[in-house]
């Protein structure tokens, strides 16, 4: 069966000094994380770091029917984002900071 996937791109906020320490983290993300994230609808997702900026660009596919929006309810999605708040700047709830980017290209 088919499932069409979109696929988005936003911007998130790494702390100074903290490059090595967030690819790290990265390098060992959570199993249990990995299944929520794509319980959720989520696949072939990349962040890369701006160096001059610290700006984090991720792109990420995803189905239509995503359950992206309930991902800030799942328990390891709420326990990540408790542990990298000390390094990404975040909003009250832990989140990350995310700014949605706009596409304005696409070559297939
Ligand atoms: C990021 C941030 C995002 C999460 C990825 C896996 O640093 O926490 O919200 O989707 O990790």
């Amino acid at each position: 069966r088919f499932i069409a996937m979109k696929k988005i791109a936003f911007v998130m906020q790494l702390k100074a000094g903290f490059e090595m320490e967030y690819k790290k983290r990265h390098d060992e993300i959570w199993p249990e994380l990995v299944e929520e994230l794509k319980s959720a609808g989520i696949e072939d997702y990349s962040i890369y770091l701006h160096r001059q900026t610290l700006q984090l660009f991720a792109v990420l596919k995803r189905t239509e029917n995503h359950g992206m929006d309930e991902l800030p309810q799942r328990t390891a999605m709420q326990k990540w984002w408790a542990y990298m708040a000390d390094i990404m700047d975040t909003a009250a709830d832990k989140s990350p900071k995310t700014t949605q980017l706009q596409p304005v290209f696409h070559l297939d």
